[in-house]
């Protein structure tokens, strides 16, 4: 029985999130079959509807919806595309008595399954108006981080939620709080890594099929799917549902934090989960499902635009790179060029390869600037780079793993990039880089304000997940890019080329 999964922290990329056989009890699920017979209700049904589990299961669908709301949900499921996704109905008389439900619709294995919950009262900004002025406002922006900054201010102000962050994943899927924005007088997460782990692999699969997720109260008792398992022993699949109860363990975590609401939205890029905004609360908060939906077409247009901007903005960045190379080699042209010479222009190249120190290594002696090993090192690392990069290219983010010796000065140097420039002996530029940790703070206060933990202790709470993230980086710079690659082989090409020439000039010049 799946809902018996014990899960622990050990395990939790295993815990079948998408069926935990319940819901949350703000709305009501009945599931039927595709010859409308209903096969699961959820338990606290009584309370929307005349009827109970015990007289509803078994009985067609039209003996609980009037011909109208049959009619409108058969429309409903045509719309869909290969049963994915699900359609929603907003203040909708559902069950013909005059009360206003907002209802979504989707198919689940061999079931249609209806979720409804009470519309919001009172008149509700049309979800088309609402979504076009954020856009608006967000296309004003004119660079990604004003996007991300504006993006969690406007949702904070359409979602009245505490805390809005934007949560972006890096390649190994740790996390990375890039924007906030927050109500006064709380502590801010913004620059925090967290590890893959803070949201399991199942989890973010889930997350690219369903962009959407609230979790209402922290503190609300889920509500029961009756019957947990089909005939067949199955457990309703609830990947594509809006009701959903979250993950225990997930649930801990948020306690821990001292939030009591959460809801976030996707940002899926080319079919990834690039990111995601997380919405907190300090009280239980619902979102009308109406206001969740408008949400949902902002996250997903959100994702369209910051597609093409990370697009113009790598465009811009290789540009930029291209005109400093450009400057760069102006330069030495002009200059008297040797390898040696190259340390006068270390300012340039700092600027074309970014990093935290410099050096020359030229003919056994060594020129550095910023973080760099000491002189007495580097004959050392020359050495290994001999090895290591063939007239290439050579990048590590963790160069004391393959160069045992650099753990002497892992407090200042953690990554490198060689440029070989010459053959034999081998001459490089070298661009170092520190320890990425080094580079980021908790900086909230180190008392922390909450008192008991849930069973599985301080692990589930942002201070210990940022420790935890910190061990998966310790010794590790921040990569070298594939951008920074290339620029790298661009400046080998070019000083080649400039060395070359001004030999041959001079040999000329002496015969
Ligand atoms: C889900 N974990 C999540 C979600 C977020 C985070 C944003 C999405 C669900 C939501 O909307 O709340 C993580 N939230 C964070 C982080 C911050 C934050 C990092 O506010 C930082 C400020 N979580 C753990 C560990 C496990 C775990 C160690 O930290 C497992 C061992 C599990 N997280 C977990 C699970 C889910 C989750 C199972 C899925 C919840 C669900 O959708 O059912």
């Amino acid at each position: 029985d799946p809902t018996q999964f014990a899960v622990d922290l050990t395990n939790c990329d295993r815990e079948p999130i998408h069926q935990l056989g319940r819901i949350q009890g703000f709305g009501f699920l009945v599931a039927a079959s595709m010859d409308w017979l209903i096969q699961h209700v959820s338990a606290n049904v009584g309370a929307f509807v005349d009827g109970s589990p015990d007289t509803l299961l078994g009985e067609p669908l039209d003996a609980l919806l009037p011909a109208s709301a049959m009619h409108a949900i058969r429309g409903r499921l045509q719309l869909l595309t290969h049963n994915e996704g699900s359609e929603r109905l907003f203040g909708f008389d559902l069950l013909g008595t005059g009360r206003l439900f907002d209802v979504a619709v989707h198919v689940s294995g061999h079931s249609i399954v209806i979720e409804a919950e009470p519309s919001a009262e009172g008149p509700s900004t049309n979800p088309g108006t609402l979504v076009k002025s954020l856009i608006a406002r967000i296309q004003r922006t004119d660079d990604l981080s004003g996007l991300f900054r504006e993006s969690v201010r406007q949702l904070r102000a359409v979602t009245g939620f505490d805390r809005v962050m934007l949560y972006r994943f890096a390649d190994d899927n740790s996390g990375e709080v890039v924007a906030e924005s927050a109500r006064s007088g709380l502590e801010s997460f913004l620059g925090l890594h967290y590890p893959a782990t803070d949201i399991p692999k199942q989890a973010r699969a889930l997350y690219v099929r369903n962009q959407i997720r609230i979790i209402a109260d922290v503190l609300a008792e889920p509500v029961p799917i009756e019957p947990g398992l089909d005939p067949n022993g199955e457990a309703l699949d609830l990947s594509l549902s809006l009701l959903r109860a979250v993950s225990p363990i997930h649930i801990e975590y948020l306690k821990n934090m001292g939030v009591s609401a959460s809801f976030s939205i996707s940002i899926v890029i080319d079919g990834r989960l690039w990111g995601l905004f997380a919405l907190h609360h300090y009280s239980a908060r619902h979102l009308a499902m109406e206001l969740r939906s408008t949400t949902e077409l902002f996250g997903q247009m959100i994702s369209l635009i910051i597609e093409a901007r990370l697009q113009k903005e790598q465009r811009r960045a290789e540009e930029k790179v291209r005109d400093l190379h450009d400057r760069f080699v102006g330069k030495i042209v002009s200059a008297t060029p040797s390898v040696e010479a190259l340390a006068d222009f270390a300012d340039d190249l700092r600027q074309i390869v970014p990093c935290d120190g410099f050096a020359v290594y030229a003919k056994g002696t060594a020129r550095s600037f910023g973080h760099c090993p000491l002189p007495d090192d580097m004959p050392a690392l020359a050495r290994f780079l001999n090895r290591a990069a063939a007239s290439r290219i050579y990048a590590t983010d963790e160069l004391a793993a393959v160069h045992p010796p650099a753990e002497n000065y892992a407090d200042r140097v953690a990554g490198v990039l060689a440029i070989p420039i010459s053959r034999s002996p081998r001459d490089y530029l070298l661009f170092f880089r520190k320890e990425l940790v080094q580079t980021i703070h908790w900086a909230g206060d180190p008392a922390s304000k909450i008192g008991a933990f849930g069973p599985n202790g301080p692990r589930l709470s942002p201070r210990k997940s940022f420790e935890a993230w910190q061990e998966t980086v310790r010794g590790k710079s921040q990569a070298f890019t594939e951008a920074e690659h290339k620029a790298a082989e661009t400046l080998r090409v070019s000083i080649l080329e400039v060395l070359l020439r001004f030999n041959e000039e001079t040999e000329r010049r002496q015969s």
